[in-house]
């Protein structure tokens, strides 16, 4: 990260409440995250999990939890056993999220920390801002960010993993705009160029190309869907906007890469977005396939994060 992208009145801030976290800088975050030098992100609590254990699994990285027994008192029976649970699930290699999961939940594992970030640029911009100053208070250097999602591939078969070399905006601009006290400004949004590459070179079997994401605020009308509730285009204008996608480079859509890019860049945090398409966006809007396929789907951008992690250790192997 470049320390002087830091916003310079955090300094003025005698405690910083990571609100959505339930953490705050007064707790250990360099005892709990110091050592962090992978950040994956991804849409949902049940794949942040899933990745968590993956990661402890094939990598045997330790997971970490940084509970502390409650004081034995009466009432607090329920918290002394919820303590003990964790403790217990942990041990037998199930992970625990650290802090409140009522709007994202995030694990430790050795030292990665995997959290989901929900839809949407703005759920995934809240995340980026805790999860950065966390990382600051705790004192981690050197990491890295990735988000491991899901999309609708532009002329890529499902399965297929996208780099993203950039994010774009709906208009198939490399940019994206934030309102800056009611005013529009405009940021830039491509990813680490060698980190891209270095990532689809240890992607083994795993089906990955590079390519451009573009980034909707929404599922339907703006991804051009013909099967929202309203629906504003003909089936024409739809294909030759998606065209004009693929034309530009674009790869695959879904609602978070270029917000991500953004933030990353600006906060010079080397990073990578690596999606899998469920669906190819030029044959069809429906995501028909089961949930049996849709597991294996998001498996590939997890699987490819980890044997990046492995390529990055001495002597590392995937189990
Ligand atoms: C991909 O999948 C979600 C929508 O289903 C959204 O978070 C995204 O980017
Ligand atoms: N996520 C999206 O945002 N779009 C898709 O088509 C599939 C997943």
């Amino acid at each position: 990260m470049n320390k002087a992208a830091l916003n310079p009145n955090l300094e003025q801030l005698k405690v910083d409440f990571l609100y959505h976290f339930g953490l705050s800088s007064a707790d250990d975050l360099r005892g709990m995250f110091g050592d962090t030098k992978h950040v994956a992100m991804m849409g949902s609590a049940d794949r942040a999990y899933t990745f968590a254990q993956k990661l402890h699994d094939q990598l045997g990285d330790p997971i970490q939890y940084f509970g502390k027994m409650p004081e034995l008192q009466f009432g607090k029976l329920g918290k002394v056993m919820e303590h003990i649970w964790n403790l217990l699930s942990v041990n037998l290699g199930y992970p625990v999220p650290i802090g409140k999961t009522e709007r994202y939940s995030m694990y430790k594992v050795g030292d990665t920390i995997s959290v989901s970030h929900g839809m949407g640029q703005p759920s995934h911009s809240i995340l980026l801002h805790e999860v950065t100053k966390m990382l600051h208070y705790a004192g981690a250097t050197d990491f890295k960010y990735y988000r491991l999602g899901t999309s609708g591939g532009v002329g890529v078969e499902p399965g297929t993993v996208v780099v993203a070399d950039k994010g774009l905006a709906p208009s198939g601009r490399a940019e994206y705009v934030i309102d800056v006290l009611g005013e529009p400004v405009t940021l830039e949004t491509d990813f680490d160029p060698d980190l891209a590459q270095y990532i689809l070179g240890v992607r083994g079997n795993i089906e990955a190309v590079l390519g451009s994401t573009m980034s909707a605020d929404d599922f339907y009308t703006v991804q051009a869907r013909l099967d929202g509730a309203f629906c504003m285009i003909t089936p024409e204008e739809k294909q030759n906007y998606l065209q004009k996608l693929h034309g530009l480079g674009t790869r695959n859509i879904e609602m978070e890469a270029a917000a991500f890019g953004a933030f990353c860049k600006k906060m010079g945090i080397p990073a990578a977005c690596m999606c899998v398409a469920l669906l190819n966006r030029l044959e069809g809007d429906q995501v028909t396939s089961t949930p049996e396929q849709l597991g294996a789907f998001s498996d590939n951008p997890q699987q490819l994060l980890i044997q990046y992690i492995a390529s990055t250790r001495q002597g590392q192997k995937v189990a």
